[in-house]
């Protein structure tokens, strides 16, 4: 991942140049974590540029400030406009989204609701999350051992800064054990999602994927891996999954913005059915391209062209 940083910046409603989009250090934000945030993803399309369900991830955004009581000035049509004018000053073709709200400069105390909140939308390209063999070969990962956040610690569904501290934890773990990646199990000892991804597992022919109470956040990739799946007449099941079903499972694949539909290969060194990807990860992961990349009918209404 590298950043342009001759691109510009959406910084309250203003744009400004890349090196000018700064905060003081005493920034509300910076030491107590209070920031929510978005990853989306703009493809390129036979019909220029297209931003993959763009108001579900705004949706998003809003449900999470309004979660941490954070009042955004500006409606969600309006941040929808401003992601696509952005784009639209950066030239992209292709490129990741990241719209970040947070509590700026003002005073500190735990307290939040007298500092200022402030929003910016960054672009720029990010290609392959997992790295580039990833999304043919597969990746390796390792249950984490550290949990996902129990229901009344902190709100899962909120897609908060600080909740990627957890993340990155288990991501840290992952990394030092020559895994890939992480999977990290809820307060229950259920399998919950990835660092930064759901998981999916497919048992003789049934898509599984854990419920939203498993302490996940609700990916609009998940979401759409559903809805795919439905149009295939696959079954699908939301329900708790234990972690053992990981390792029976004929397949296994992660989804998200940035790690798109990834393979998995092994977990805790455990071959995952014949280690390599699986039929209904191929069909499903072709079918999600060919809608993102614009190669067949956006029969879901999920593109939104810059143009
Ligand atoms: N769970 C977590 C914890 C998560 O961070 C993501 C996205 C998902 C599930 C999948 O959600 P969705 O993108 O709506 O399908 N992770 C974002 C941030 C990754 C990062 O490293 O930063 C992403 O994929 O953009």
């Amino acid at each position: 991942m590298a950043f342009d940083e001759a691109g510009k910046i959406w910084f309250n409603g203003k744009i400004v140049d890349w090196k000018d989009a700064n905060i003081h250090v005493l920034s509300h934000v910076v030491h107590y974590g209070s920031s929510v945030f978005e990853g989306i993803r703009c493809y390129s399309t036979p019909r220029g540029p297209a931003v993959f369900r763009l108001k579900e991830h705004v949706k998003r955004l809003f449900n999470s400030a309004k979660i941490y009581r954070m009042d955004i000035d500006y409606s969600p049509e309006e941040f929808s406009q401003a992601v696509l004018d952005t784009i639209k000053i950066n030239e992209l073709e292709e490129c990741y989204i990241r719209p970040v709200i947070f509590r700026g400069y003002g005073q500190l105390g735990v307290y939040p609701l007298k500092t200022p909140l402030e929003c910016v939308i960054a672009v720029w390209g990010w290609g392959k999350y997992l790295g580039e063999e990833a999304l043919e070969k597969g990746v390796d990962v390792g249950v984490s051992s550290w949990r996902r956040m129990a229901p009344d610690t902190m709100p899962n569904m909120a897609k908060a800064g600080s909740n990627y501290m957890n993340s990155q934890l288990a991501k840290m773990e992952s990394i030092f054990n020559g895994y890939d990646e992480a999977i990290m199990l809820d307060y229950q000892g259920m399998v919950s999602e990835g660092s930064g991804e759901n998981v999916f597992l497919v048992m003789d022919g049934v898509l599984h994927t854990p419920p939203a109470a498993s302490s996940l956040l609700p990916g609009i990739t998940r979401n759409s891996i559903i809805e795919l799946a439905r149009d295939l007449d696959l079954e699908i099941r939301e329900e708790q999954i234990p972690r053992e079903m990981l390792y029976l499972a004929d397949e296994v694949f992660l989804t998200g913005t940035a790690a798109e539909v990834t393979p998995i290969r092994s977990i805790d060194k455990i071959s995952i059915g014949t280690g390599k990807k699986g039929e209904v990860t191929e069909k499903l992961q072709k079918t999600f391209f060919d809608v993102v990349e614009g190669g067949v009918d956006d029969k879901y209404g999920w593109l939104t062209f810059v143009e």
